[in-house]
């Protein structure tokens, strides 16, 4: 991994229908992120936040695809905002925000990848598009526009698509998949480890077999981190919380496999959502696991 890295934070609220997600970034500030990442010997720059603008749907856009616009305009600075996070040779670790920020991140990553791969962790697939989508909510969209499913403007971000090949995917943590999600997973070919292989095959041989698959193919691999991929009771302040996830200590030894493997070239952590948490747990709970991806260590 590179030694320089650049935070920013992404206010966004709009992919879904619960507010406080966009205090996400301040709650994981507040967690110490910035001196936890320092202390693990990174240049560390905080760029901020980026401005979310928001803007009507006008009459064109239909209530399956709400907010539309103002997720689009944000997606454009913030693919911009990690295209030159890259140029300048840094790393660029994005705050969340809901899950919709993901379709700029990769944007902006996949300019720099010519085999980009993705592990999305998550109790969610995020495969709907427009047409499958049981919520209209953008949050549920983001690994589907990337790999080029959906409405033109989320597909079109950054001007080219798709951003990640299917076969470059690899979902882990997924327990609620939506009938439209399972038939693309199937006819796309996707790799998932839902829970069922989590418990069968155990944390370990999962992260070593993703690891594996992914270093062979790929020439760079952006981690998207839904903090709902942990189970509630580890990370209770997300919008979209599903029982039977991922635990605390499951997620760090993830984190660690990957920071041993050093494939990761980018990442976000999302839906924390400070108004739904106990305390600052969820947002405590992702600065540890940004520490422990980063190579914190104990001895
Ligand atoms: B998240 C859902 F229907 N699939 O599309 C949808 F269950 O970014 C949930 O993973 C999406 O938190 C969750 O609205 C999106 C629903
Ligand atoms: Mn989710
Ligand atoms: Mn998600
Ligand atoms: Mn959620």
């Amino acid at each position: 991994m590179r030694k320089r890295l650049s935070i920013v934070g992404v206010p966004m609220d709009l992919g879904q229908m619960r507010r406080g997600v966009d205090m996400g970034p301040s709650a994981m500030r507040y967690a110490d992120a910035v001196k936890r990442l320092e202390r693990l010997g990174y240049n560390v720059e905080d760029l901020g936040d980026i401005d979310i603008d928001l803007i009507d749907d006008d009459k064109n856009v239909p209530p399956s695809l709400r907010n539309l616009k103002a997720i689009t305009k944000a997606a454009l600075k913030l693919a911009d905002c990690v295209d030159s996070i890259i140029k300048k040779d840094s790393f660029p670790l994005v705050l969340g925000g809901d899950h919709s920020i993901a379709i700029g991140s990769l944007a902006g990553v996949a300019k720099h990848f010519r085999n980009l791969g993705v592990i999305w962790y998550d109790a969610h697939g995020d495969l709907n598009t427009d047409e499958t989508s049981p919520s209209g909510n953008i949050h549920g969209m983001p690994l589907a526009a990337s790999l080029g499913f959906g409405h033109s403007e989320l597909t079109g971000v950054g001007g080219f698509h798709p951003k990640v090949k299917p076969e470059n995917i690899v979902i882990i943590g997924a327990r609620e998949l939506d009938q439209g999600e399972r038939d693309l997973i199937k006819e796309q070919c996707i790799k998932v480890y839902t829970m069922h292989e989590i418990d069968r095959l155990g944390m370990t041989r999962v992260m070593e077999e993703t690891i594996d698959y992914l270093k062979h193919r790929t020439d760079g691999v952006h981690l998207s981190l839904d903090l709902d991929g942990l189970d509630p009771h580890d990370a209770p302040g997300v919008g979209t919380p599903v029982l039977g996830g991922i635990s605390y200590r499951e997620s760090h030894l993830a984190m660690e496999m990957l920071a041993e493997s050093e494939i990761i070239t980018s990442a976000e952590f999302v839906e924390v959502n400070p108004i739904l948490d106990e305390k600052n747990k969820t947002a405590e709970v992702a600065v540890a696991l940004m520490g422990s991806l980063f190579g914190e260590k104990l001895l």
